[in-house]
């Protein structure tokens, strides 16, 4: 995670520069939205469908509104509802990743301030493709509460 951290870090230095002019390929975002969250609640929830159309991987994600994001699976295994956090997340080709409550999500901590229904909320996300290149986006949430 540090390593991918830093080369994330890295990508918006060299981006800002403009000193690669290479045009990647756009991940797409659609559904997105932010759980809303109560006062002193610490963690929290996003959500959203990721679509590629060549093979890309999540490998970070930050947003200003938390300490740390993580991506998590959620499985039930016996009756029991079991978040497992990822390195990576694959969006194979053609293939949308949809995360959505149940399953997959971005797992939010340290929240400094509850997120409130209508409120919106910038996250910068990092993908990586099949040669390695790390490439950022950002994709602005609205807050929704749970439907
Ligand atoms: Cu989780």
């Amino acid at each position: 995670m540090q390593k991918t951290t830093f080369l994330c870090r890295l990508v918006t230095s060299v981006f800002l520069a403009g000193w690669l002019g290479v045009a990647h390929a756009e991940v797409k975002t659609t559904d997105a939205w932010v759980r809303a969250s109560n006062a002193g609640q610490s963690v929290g929830a996003a959500y959203l469908t990721l679509s590629s159309a060549e093979d890309v991987t999540l490998v970070y994600a930050e947003t200003a509104r938390a300490g740390t994001v993580e991506m998590h699976s959620m499985t039930m295994q016996n009756g029991v509802m079991k978040m497992r956090s990822m390195e990576e997340l694959p969006v194979p080709a053609g293939k949308p990743v949809k995360l959505a409550p149940g399953g997959l999500h971005l797992m939010l901590f340290e929240l400094p301030s509850p997120f409130k229904a209508g409120e919106q909320v910038k996250f910068r996300l990092c993908f990586k493709d099949k040669k390695g290149n790390i490439t950022d986006q950002f994709v602005t949430m609205p807050v929704k509460t749970a439907p």
